[in-house]
């Protein structure tokens, strides 16, 4: 029997509602002892599931709030047991009270992540889905939010179930082989073999290049904005931010340090720093916010070059496009509502997407968005397909892959089919661990560490 656990599952702040949730089998007899219907002949434990009753709480001091009480009867509630919802006034200190009532009455608090856990122990969901409940909480944008919410509904576990099912079905026709040799069962060939693993190997890369998509759906695409002094990287850092986030001057020189902001761009959430303007200088404060700006330049899965379109491009201009020429660059050439100056042939030769823009106006900022959406990678995104966001999926993928990968090694090297299988197994057992359907107890808490009280 399980034991009926209790928590605020709202923020902890002045709010219309605030909701206390308990699970458990007694869940519902907890409940009925704190909480009194306004028709007094009613009782919570007489309610079908997916209903509601309106009344009070109530502790030892008296009457605490007003409050609606939703019944969900196992195994139709998250958590696969019964569940009943307290909504109360959000007040902390009203919310405190009628959590303190349902202790007192029975329950014991809930952990962080408890109702989440306790929903994968009943079956409820797979440990993909679980991650993504935390994914769907945190997500900053429409994109991640698709999909978190796909996740959750299994679709990075229907992908990997596939793959799963196929190495499977090799491994138990190999071991029926070798297990049972009076019973004419077909030994595997090596070839089909081969054709099953390199499917496998297939699928597997295929969703671990989904991460690098997931990260940056998740914690937003770092992203830089750099260029020499006053060609616009601040005005181009407030149009997308909405705000007036950074200093903005005639003067070149403006900004000295990193200012950073999140900032929603169509379904896409970039974390975006705007920085000093670099070009040669002698002045020390003005060298450390450009050595500043060259730092955050590392590793930033997005770097926006902005460059004056309504002037000739200097040398200044040209040493930091040759210095920024890469794959995961964008120049923009602002002041478009100005007359064309800037020879943008001479960019050319270094970054290969250019989008002229004026952060004065706005116009370009939709093209911006796009080439943005484009080499990131998120533009061909299939959202409801399966996308790996946390580090524990990425590493159960690509143990599987290698795993895999060693299987097709053995019989490439004519070894004998077993020595494939014990790969086989190993990939196998890797994908079961992702989805929790054979994880160690370390695997599965770690999961829930990342959860909030009351999830
Ligand atoms: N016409 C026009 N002027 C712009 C545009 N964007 C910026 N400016 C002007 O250019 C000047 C410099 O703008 P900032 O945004 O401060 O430029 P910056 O690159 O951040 O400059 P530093 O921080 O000094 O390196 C200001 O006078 C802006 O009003 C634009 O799209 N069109
Ligand atoms: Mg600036």
């Amino acid at each position: 029997m399980s034991t009926v656990i209790a928590a605020i599952a709202t923020p902890p702040a002045a709010a219309g509602i605030g909701v206390i949730r308990l699970s458990g089998e007694d869940a519902i007899a907890v409940a009925d002892k704190v909480f009194r219907p306004l028709a007094g002949n009613k009782t919570l434990s007489a309610q079908a599931g997916y209903t509601a009753l309106y009344g009070h709480v109530y502790d030892a001091e008296g009457d605490v709030d007003d409050c609606v009480a939703l019944v969900f009867r196992a195994p139709h509630s998250y958590t696969g047991e019964n569940v009943v919802e307290l909504s109360c006034h959000g007040g902390l200190y009203l919310l405190r009270r009628c959590l303190r009532a349902c202790i007192e009455a029975g329950a014991i608090p809930a952990e962080a992540g408890e109702f989440t856990k306790r929903a994968f122990l009943n079956g409820k969901m797979d440990l993909t889905g679980a991650d993504a409940v935390m994914d769907l909480i945190g997500a900053g944008g429409a994109l991640a939010a698709r999909a978190a919410l796909a996740a959750r509904e299994g679709s990075i576990f229907r992908r990997t179930e596939q793959i799963k099912a196929n190495l499977l079905a090799v491994a138990a026709q190999n071991a029926a082989y070798v297990d049972y040799p009076d019973d004419d069962i077909p030994e595997l060939s090596p070839l089909v073999l081969d054709g099953t693993l390199a499917e496998a190997e297939k699928a597997l890369s295929a969703l671990l290049h989904t991460f690098d998509a997931g990260r940056m759906l998740q914690e937003g695409i770092d992203t830089v904005i750099v260029g020499t002094p006053n060609v616009g990287k601040s005005t181009l850092m407030n149009r997308l931010s909405g705000t007036e986030r950074s200093i903005v001057t005639a003067q070149a020189g403006t900004t000295r340090d990193i200012v950073e902001d999140s900032v929603r761009v169509g379904d896409l959430v970039l974390r975006l720093s705007d920085t000093a303007g670099i070009r040669e200088t002698d002045e020390e404060v003005e060298a450390i916010g450009i050595r500043r700006a060259r730092d955050r330049m590392k590793g930033a899965a997005l770097i926006l070059a902005v460059f004056d379109g309504s002037r000739p491009l200097n040398d200044d201009d040209l040493a930091l496009a040759a210095e920024v020429s890469g794959d995961h660059t964008v120049a923009i050439l602002n002041k478009a509502d100005q007359p064309p100056k800037a020879e943008v042939r001479l960019l050319e030769q270094h970054i290969s997407h250019i989008v002229p823009l004026s952060a004065k106006t706005g116009e370009g900022v939709d093209t911006l968005t796009a080439v943005i959406a484009e080499i990131t990678g998120l533009a061909g995104l299939d959202e409801n397909a399966g996308i790996l966001t946390t580090e524990r999926q990425r590493d159960g993928v690509r143990r599987a892959l290698e795993a895999v990968k060693e299987a097709r090694e053995a019989l490439a090297s004519g070894l004998a089919i077993d020595a494939a299988a014990v790969s086989i197994d190993a990939a196998i057992a890797a994908l079961q661990e992702l989805t929790g359907e054979r994880a160690s107890e370390s695997v599965v808490n770690e999961v829930f560490a990342r959860f909030c009280v009351g999830k």
